[in-house]
């Protein structure tokens, strides 16, 4: 198994490399921002109450996605690896990832960090907010409330798995098909495939 997350600021191109990656490692992919999405869409409970975060570009409480990471990874125990996208966004979720994971003696083998400046990713949100129906990407104030969290909160996940010698960092601005090769080559020079 090998088991991958992929990290990064609000726009910096999780999503979008996310569905090259699983394409090319058959990976199994988890993105906690689209279970939450589906959550919203299903008018849950569950899904009810992350909306009103989501709409002010705040984190969703840990307890909630470290659930919803729990249920995801036991429902799939025969998978050759997983994709996290999105996810952990907390120190507290990057423990809990790793504790979920030694249950069943797996761990996290790399942390590929895309790295875009504030600029960029205002833009590039904007401008997907004029096509995805995405309520967190109309407004300008609620995107930089996203970067704003992004670094109070999520910037020290990638100082814990820098610690543990498991980060790379990978330039994310430019040519999609470039920035999907660099990742590959990164897993490679890794030997993970
Ligand atoms: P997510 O769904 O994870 O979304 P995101 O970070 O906004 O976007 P992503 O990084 O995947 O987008 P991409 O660059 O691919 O989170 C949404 C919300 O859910 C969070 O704000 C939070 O409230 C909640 N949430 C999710 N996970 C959570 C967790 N673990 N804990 C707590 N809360 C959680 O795409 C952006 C745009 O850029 C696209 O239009 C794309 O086409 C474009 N793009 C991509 N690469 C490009 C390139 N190289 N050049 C130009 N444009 C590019």
């Amino acid at each position: 198994m090998f088991n991958i997350i992929l990290f990064g600021p609000p726009g910096s191109g999780k999503g979008t490399q996310s569905e090259k990656l699983v394409e090319r490692y058959g990976l199994v992919h988890l993105s906690t921002g689209n279970i939450l999405r589906e959550e919203i869409s299903n008018q849950t409970s569950l899904g009810l109450e992350a909306k009103k975060y989501m709409d002010n570009g705040q984190l969703v409480p840990d307890s909630v996605v470290i659930g919803m990471i729990g249920s995801a990874l036991a429902a799939d125990p025969g998978a050759k690896g997983f994709l996290f996208d999105g996810f952990p966004r907390t120190v507290a979720q990057a423990e809990a990832l790793d504790e979920l994971l030694a249950e069943n003696r797996e761990e996290i083998n790399a942390v590929l960090a895309l790295q875009v400046g504030e600029a960029e990713l205002v833009a590039r949100l904007l401008n997907r907010g004029k096509t995805s129906g995405r309520s967190d990407d109309i407004n300008e104030e609620v995107i930089r409330a996203r970067i704003l969290e992004y670094e109070n909160k999520t910037a020290p996940v990638a100082d814990y798995y820098d610690r543990l010698h498991k980060l790379s960092r990978i330039r994310g601005v430019g040519d999609i098909d470039a920035i999907f090769a660099a990742l590959c080559d990164e897993i490679e020079a890794k030997k993970l495939v």
